[in-house]
């Protein structure tokens, strides 16, 4: 066994062994994503979101694939708990569907869709597995997106009424409370380059949907604080971006994307405060006025847990404007810019190797930002609460021996360990996914899941990589 206390774990990297050991407290999990998963999108009082009205746009979507039944999760609630159990998972990340619970956005709570989630949370407490729920994973109810979606603060405003119905409702039994997933991708795909729904192209309305996301996050933590009986943990789920400069001009255009990508959020999350230089770098596209007195103490929650999603790196420079440019930041280029203010920065093409969805694959880049996390917030302890790979996976045999997703998964938990060491408060681990699944604009040409999902028939099989994560999960101990 190698530890990272010997030459070949610390000064290593990349370096990855098995019978490494998690704490006893480390939680191993796996997550998913309503919209992803459920199907079932108007049934029982459902009412449309922003990703039933993107997908059914033609030319938004790869293949004009939607979500309508997506993995049927809704009707197979009870087979797929039955699988998670059978994977010692001890955590499964949810999302709950906003417009199943309100179906326009306000109003008063559809109980078919509570009931739904109060199936899961049972469910998932009589297996023994820890309920993790996500309020919001980007499907928000059209209705609020016609009278402007998350570039209005209204949408913060009934966000905060959401939460209060959801925590009223499951706040007896739900142990971690996370508002929102990824408010980069709504923002900015959202808004920005309009990749993802709605589809809009404005770089004002990305920054403020920013604020307003950070608020609406503020405003559903006090809700929530008002209304549970059990004693929760609150937190918010971040895709963090893990940043490389290049060249000379590396720092400066390192130091924009951070302003954009992360210290939006973690600025008024976490210190109180948007940071001067992201004012400064966006102040020809937006004064910020959506910004409001006392919005800033409303989003300055203490939180117990900070969510930290992570796949892969970016490096950048400062275009010189002559030369032919990259635009390699991993997202889908559909015309807009996702990089309000700093469209002058370049995304270097990574070196590999890659997954399915042209990601490099760098577990130090996981540790870096663990690291940096550590560095500037220390007392704030972290969870990784989505990472993992897509590969065009094969079945054979009735088995799928994704190898290389068995490798990607051993080289960022090792990274995981190797931060711990490193004196990062890393409480758990949530691969996506559990199962394949809608991957947004691709539709479902891309697979994560370590349980392979037949899109004709709706069998769930697990893959080598959910056998290999089960015996993880067992021992937290990498298996050899
Ligand atoms: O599938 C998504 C998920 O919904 C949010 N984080 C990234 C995953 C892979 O793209």
């Amino acid at each position: 066994m190698t530890d990272s206390t010997t030459a070949a774990g610390q000064g290593n990297p990349d370096y990855r062994d098995g019978g490494l050991v998690f704490p006893p407290a480390f939680t191993f999990g796996s997550a998913t994503a309503s919209y992803q998963i459920e199907g079932a999108f108007d049934e029982d009082g459902r009412g449309p979101s922003i990703w039933d009205t993107f997908s059914k746009t033609p030319g938004k979507v790869f293949n004009g694939d939607t979500g309508d039944v997506a993995d049927d999760h809704y009707h197979r609630l009870d087979e797929d708990l039955d699988l998670m159990a059978s994977l010692n998972l001890q955590a499964y990340r949810f999302s709950i569907a906003w417009p199943r619970i309100q179906p326009t956005g306000r109003g008063p709570a559809n109980q078919a869709g509570l009931d739904f989630y109060g199936r899961l949370i049972d469910g998932l407490l009589a297996r023994g597995i820890t309920p993790v729920a996500t309020l919001y994973h980007w499907d928000l109810p059209q209705a609020l997106e016609d009278e402007g979606g998350w570039m209005s603060r209204a949408t913060a405003e009934a966000f905060g009424e959401y939460a209060r119905i959801v925590g009223e409702a499951f706040g007896d039994r739900v142990h971690t409370w996370t508002t929102l997933n990824e408010p980069w991708c709504s923002a900015y795909l959202g808004y920005g380059s309009g990749a993802h729904a709605p589809g809009k192209m404005s770089p004002e309305g990305a920054l403020a949907a920013v604020h307003h996301l950070n608020l609406a996050h503020g405003l559903a933590v006090l809700a929530l604080r008002e209304v549970v009986t059990n004693d929760p943990e609150f937190s918010i789920t971040l895709n963090l971006h893990s940043i490389r400069g290049h060249g000379p001009t590396g720092a400066e255009a390192a130091r924009r994307i951070d302003a954009l990508a992360n210290r939006a959020f973690t600025g008024p999350l976490l210190k109180g405060a948007y940071p001067d230089d992201l004012l400064e770098d966006t102040k020809q596209v937006t004064d910020w006025s959506f910004v409001e007195p006392g919005d800033l103490a409303i989003i300055h929650q203490p939180i117990d847990v900070l969510g930290v999603n992570y796949y892969s790196t970016v490096t950048v420079s400062i275009w010189d404007g002559v030369s032919p440019r990259a635009n390699a930041d991993g997202h889908q280029n559909v015309g807009g810019s996702p990089w309000p203010g700093s469209d002058i920065v370049e995304f270097h093409v990574q070196p590999g190797p890659y997954t399915e969805m042209g990601w490099n694959i760098d577990p130090s880049g996981l540790f870096d930002l663990l690291v940096q996390l550590r560095d500037e917030f220390p007392e704030q302890p972290l969870m990784i609460t989505e990472n993992g790979a897509a590969f065009a996976d094969t079945v054979t045999d009735g088995a799928v021996h994704d190898v290389e997703r068995v490798d990607y998964l051993r080289r960022h938990i090792t990274a995981a360990h190797r931060a711990i060491d490193a004196g990062v408060d890393l409480r758990g681990y949530f691969v996506w996914s559990l199962m394949d699944n809608f991957e947004w604009g691709y539709g479902y040409s891309k697979r994560f899941g370590i349980v392979r999902v037949d899109y004709d028939t709706l069998e769930r099989t697990p893959k080598d990589s959910a056998l290999w994560y089960a015996e993880l999960a067992a021992s937290n101990t990498i298996p050899a």
